[in-house]
């Protein structure tokens, strides 16, 4: 009944309000075409970006209770604060990085940070390296999952060059792109 459905509604949407129509298509490729439903982990390896060569590392999504358990160890950024997101897009052919688009933002909410009610599913928060430029993060997500329409697997994490100062619409101002991956469905 659900594709059905969907198609009927979409189609006099396609022509009036494009902006609708992405809404719709969005839902109907990630509750459809992949059927994750039964994914509870997803890995995405990071490389650096051009020029950020020496970025690279490991995040993990486990499924909890509730939510996502996200962890990252980073290595090769330069010490502080580095804006942490997962953007719309799991592609990574541009080597700047923003072949990954904006943020995961599904629900359409305004930018802000992890622990804000309104925020970007993709608003992790920010890495914070150490002087030696390694950045461990370990945090109980409730926005993020890995199935239906809110599902992370097939975006992308992005790390930023600057802090994210979860106010300025719609990126943080975390400044370039230092290192990127796409998340994938992880091998047990
Ligand atoms: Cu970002
Ligand atoms: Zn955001």
């Amino acid at each position: 009944m659900k594709a059905p459905l969907l198609s009927l509604c979409a189609l006099p949407l396609l022509a009036l309000t494009p902006s609708c129509a992405v809404v719709i298509g969005n839902d109907g490729y990630v509750d459809g075409a992949y059927g994750h439903g039964d994914v509870e982990r997803a890995v995405c390896v990071i490389t650096g970006t051009a020029g950020n060569e020496s970025v690279s590392g490991t995040v993990t999504f486990t499924e909890r209770a509730g939510g996502i358990l996200v962890e990252a160890d980073i290595t090769g950024l330069t010490p502080g604060l580095h804006g942490f997101h997962i953007h719309e897009f799991g592609d990574v052919s541009g080597l700047d990085g923003k072949s990954a688009g904006g943020h995961f933002n599904p629900d359409e909410e305004k930018h802000g940070g992890p622990e804000d009610r309104n925020r970007h599913i993709g608003d992790l928060g920010n890495l914070e390296a150490d002087s030696t430029g390694r950045a461990t993060y370990s945090r109980f997500d409730d926005e993020v999952r890995l199935s239906g329409r809110r599902s992370v697997i097939g975006r992308a994490i992005v790390i930023h060059a600057d802090a994210d100062d979860f106010t300025t619409q719609p990126t943080g101002n975390a400044g370039g792109r230092v290192g990127f991956g796409v998340i994938g469905v992880a091998k047990d």
